[in-house]
């Protein structure tokens, strides 16, 4: 098994030393080690239930910036993060190694301050979306080795007017269906209480809602994949999995909208647990194609704004994180057997 033992620990202890200098001159190391991700129905039963408790656990801890009000958590400092992020990292070049850097910091925190051992789940959505089962059935909805089941009809009071959209969208898109808003009422999310959202410009404690939404699955499905991965360069590479609502919708729309509710916020999606697993296959599919041929691990592209004027996405760029962690450059989110992320998909 791949990052357990003692190499871990070293791997932290040098991952404090590089947080530290990251704005300074300071090069970064190749890992010694390489912990590999797995699909979520590949990890130990063990492992699921570790995993569910250790963010469960993050969900219980205080924020750690004193700023926020004090019910906030440290899962959702994640959220605030993402939030203030939303407007620069999507529908930009730079939507792929922001979301792998947030993801890192979430797996980090799970790790570090909530002891998760295990390896971090990703969704392959064809696993669900190729057969003939609804995508409600995924063993990601079990109530006892995964998420917790769909939201419940009729249990969501206040009906959100969450601006879940960003400024200057493609208002010549198919036109937007509201998502469902059903509290999820069992499993190990049952009843939860988020403070965030939904949105950027309201916050109000409500239920973590889901509402599985069939019409979205065919951009799930393997064609859809294979179509993304034939990609010639990184530009369209990242416009291919990345649509709505600057684009037609997307892969990366299809896991939003296929689980509805609070995962289909532009602000407060990370409100889900899912949006980590639905990411870290985003990140696979990258990852995959940067190991595909040689040369592009070191290429990225794209704008870097989404609305005019649009600039280009350079490794110099450098993305913030709010309070949640100091802002790194693109250049080093691109190749994670770099410290210090080290990591590999299968
Ligand atoms: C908006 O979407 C339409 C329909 O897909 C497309 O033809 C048009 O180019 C898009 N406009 C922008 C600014 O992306
Ligand atoms: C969640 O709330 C619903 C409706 O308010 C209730 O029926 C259900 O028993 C609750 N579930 C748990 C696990 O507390
Ligand atoms: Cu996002």
């Amino acid at each position: 098994m791949l990052g357990r033992s003692l190499v871990p620990f070293l791997l932290l202890g040098l991952f404090a030393a590089a947080r530290g200098s990251q704005n300074a001159q300071s090069y970064p190391k190749k890992c010694t080690e390489l912990r590999l991700r797995r699909e979520w129905r590949d990890l130990s039963l063990r492992d699921k239930h570790a995993y569910i408790r250790a963010v469960k656990c993050l969900q219980t801890l205080p924020a750690k910036d004193e700023s926020l009000p004090e019910k906030i958590t440290r899962y959702e400092e994640f959220v605030v993060s993402h939030t203030g992020a939303s407007e620069g990292v999507h529908g930009v070049g730079q939507f792929l190694p922001w979301h792998r850097a947030l993801g890192f910091l979430y797996e980090t925190a799970l790790r570090e301050e909530c002891g998760y051992k295990g390896p971090f789940p990703f969704w392959d959505w064809p696993r669900d979306a190729d057969g003939s089962k609804p995508l409600k059935e995924s063993p990601l909805f079990d109530a006892a080795t995964g998420f917790g089941p769909d939201g419940t009809p009729g249990t969501y009071t206040t009906l959100p007017n969450a601006d879940p959209l960003p400024p200057g969208f493609n208002t010549s898109l198919p036109p937007y269906t509201p998502p469902q808003w059903n509290c999820v009422t069992s499993g190990p999310f049952a009843n939860l209480t988020l403070h965030l959202g939904p949105g950027k410009s309201q916050n109000f404690d409500h239920c973590l809602t889901r509402a599985v939404q069939e019409e979205f699955r065919y951009l799930l499905q393997t064609p859809n994949i294979k179509n993304i991965m034939s990609q010639k360069d990184y530009d369209s590479f990242w416009n291919s999995l990345d649509g709505w609502p600057f684009k037609d919708w997307a892969l990366h729309d299809g896991g939003h909208f296929a689980v509805s509710g609070d995962l289909t916020n532009y602000y407060t999606s990370p409100n889900e647990p899912l949006f980590y697993l639905h990411h870290s296959g985003l990140d696979r599919l990258w990852w995959k194609w940067q190991h595909s041929k040689p040369g592009r691990l070191q290429e990225i592209g794209g704008r870097s704004s989404p609305l005019p004027p649009y600039g280009k996405v350079t490794p110099a760029l450098q993305l913030s994180f709010g309070a949640l962690a100091p802002p790194i450059t693109v250049g080093r989110i691109l190749d994670t057997s770099y410290e210090p992320y080290c990591y590999a998909y299968p």
